[in-house]
């Protein structure tokens, strides 16, 4: 291990459960020999089977958060997950405005897994227009992209279109997840500057799982953080996203959260 590790900002919500957000993004920066720092939003009382409850974490702890880790530590990408309110939208605007050169991931969390909802439509627009311009990659779930865009994606032209909504707004490349899509193969659709580039894999049978679409896109942030190119940053994200799945551990009565751990040898009981 080097004694310089590349560094991951996390700015999102808590999952008490550990399946989703921030704890998932520590578990995946660490499986990835990455150093995890966060910016906590908001703390959800959460497990497999629901969120019970949000409580949200003042805006200016977000901004004060954000701002002293990057002072004293620094990071070499940034992953933003669970923003909550439009006052924490505004203050992670506020700080990140002036650091563009740092990588920014966004995954424009609108709902969990089990359907709580994260961000009301006032703090949407505001995210679209004041945090997509500042992201590098932006990644919606077919939902979240019909919802962003205002456009029905049920084809890959229409996904396209979409995607091509959210660039006009700003945001550099947009990775469109065909999770939610029931077909028997999972597409991942990105739209960049360099065109349109399709990641394809057999869907796995699992039991419902949640955790996923934070697990990759900061898996991808952490490929980003070693300067990795996008396309092979997400082709890694994914490979990782599948084995986890594959093996999603048998937890709790609702869905079940990924294996982070695989990659360790005696993780376990
Ligand atoms: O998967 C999106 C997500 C993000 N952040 C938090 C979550 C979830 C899903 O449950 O709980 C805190």
């Amino acid at each position: 291990m080097k004694d310089k590790p590349a560094r991951l900002l996390i700015i999102g919500g808590s999952d008490s459960g550990g399946g989703a957000g921030i704890q998932a993004d520590i578990k995946t920066a660490t499986a990835f020999g990455v150093y995890a720092m966060t910016a906590v939003t908001a703390v959800t009382v959460q497990d497999t089977v629901r969120v019970h409850s949000i409580h949200p974490v003042p805006a200016s702890v977000i901004r004060d958060q954000i701002t002293c880790v990057l002072e004293d530590i620094g990071a070499d990408a940034i992953k933003i997950g669970m923003l909550g309110s439009r006052e924490v939208v505004e203050a992670a605007a506020d700080v990140l405005a002036g650091r563009t050169s740092i990588p920014i991931v966004l995954d424009p969390v609108l709902a969990s897994t089990s359907g709580a909802l994260f961000l009301n439509a006032d703090a949407i627009d505001l995210m679209t227009t004041r945090l997509f311009p500042l992201a590098v990659l932006v990644t919606p779930n077919l939902p979240e992209l019909e919802q962003l865009s205002a456009l029905h994606a049920a084809d890959d032209a229409e996904i396209i279109i979409a995607a091509g909504r959210l660039r006009a707004g700003g945001t550099r490349a947009v990775l469109v997840k065909g999770g939610h899509a029931e077909c028997a193969n999972v597409r991942d659709i990105l739209v960049s500057d360099d065109g349109t580039q399709i990641f394809e894999a057999s869907r796995i049978e699992t039991h419902p799982a949640h955790g996923t679409g934070c697990t990759l896109s900061t898996a991808i942030a952490c490929a980003l953080a070693r300067h990795m190119s996008l396309s092979d940053a997400i082709r890694q994200a994914r490979g990782f996203v599948r084995s986890a799945l594959e093996t999603s551990l048998h937890l709790g009565a609702g869905y079940r959260p990924l294996n982070h751990m695989l990659n360790i040898p005696d993780a376990g009981i």
